[in-house]
């Protein structure tokens, strides 16, 4: 694939749901994120979490930890309807706004092992990028070689595209500025934008912090870094930004400076 202008756009669950309320999508802000979009003229993939749709119901069931039992077997289904809810919400607003946004479920199109990816269907990806649609992937319930089943989260497909299709640039729509120095929520005082940092030194870093809220199955901020080193080290570039202040993706998908934190290899 063309590097050029090929971007992979991950929206966290925190920023397109209210953690806090039970299958709340925020509509507001997903028909904004979605004009911001409209307006980027290159390929894309976007992904996006499960926020208060799926975690809570993974959680419920124990999906993350693999099949151990009959009745889990419900709950794999009702995690992954879950997603499939927030998923049909954000394609509609994506293509309200014009985006030729098509859904690529992960449960059907990837396999894990140990909760790692081993395999996912990309050319059909590929075919649609080819095109001109935008595939639109989510964090899902997946079948495991060693497991049964288990979850892959939004971070790990979208760290897995950026490096199978060689990305342009990663970009991680959050519901904070980015990543801190210390606990925003905790000590706002201290707390400070890592406005820039490199993969080196985010590897050594083990104070950085996001806000988070609600339940979360697939892990905090360390799994999240943990899934962007991988694409820092192959040399492309990552940014972290808030998708709740107007204008922030926009200037990121143009190339425009913006508040956030930027990763570079
Ligand atoms: O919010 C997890 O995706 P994430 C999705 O990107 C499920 O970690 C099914 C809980």
């Amino acid at each position: 694939m063309k590097k050029n202008n090929f971007v992979i756009l991950k929206f966290g669950g925190s920023v397109i749901t209210d953690k806090e309320k039970p299958f709340k999508a925020r509509v507001n802000v997903i028909d904004r994120l979605a004009r911001e979009v409209s307006e980027y003229e290159g390929k894309m993939i976007i992904i996006h979490g499960g926020g208060s749709f799926g975690h809570p119901v993974a959680h419920k069931y124990k999906i993350k930890d693999g099949y151990k039992e009959k009745q889990q077997l419900i709950g794999f289904a009702k995690t992954h309807s879950a997603m499939q809810k927030l998923n049909i919400i954000v394609t509609q607003r994506l293509i309200k706004y014009g985006v030729p946004a098509v859904s690529v479920p992960p449960v059907s199109t990837t396999l894990s092992q140990d909760g790692i990816i081993k395999k996912l269907e990309c050319e059909t990806i590929e075919r649609m990028l080819n095109i001109g649609l935008i595939p639109v992937l989510y964090g899902d319930t997946v079948l495991d070689m060693n497991m049964g089943f288990t979850i892959v989260s939004g971070d790990q497909i979208a760290s897995h595209l950026s490096i199978k299709f060689n990305a342009a640039q990663l970009i991680f729509v959050l519901d904070v500025d980015g990543l801190f120095t210390d606990d925003p929520r905790k000590t706002p005082e201290k707390a400070k934008l890592i406005e820039e940092i490199d993969v080196q030194s985010l590897k050594k870093t083990t104070n950085i912090f996001e806000r988070k809220g609600g339940i979360d199955v697939t892990g905090g901020i360390a799994e999240k870094v943990k899934w962007i080193i991988p694409v820092a080290e192959k040399g492309i570039p990552v940014i972290l930004l808030n998708g709740n202040v107007p204008g922030r993706l926009k200037k990121a998908l143009t190339g425009v400076k913006t508040v956030g934190t930027y990763i570079h290899g």
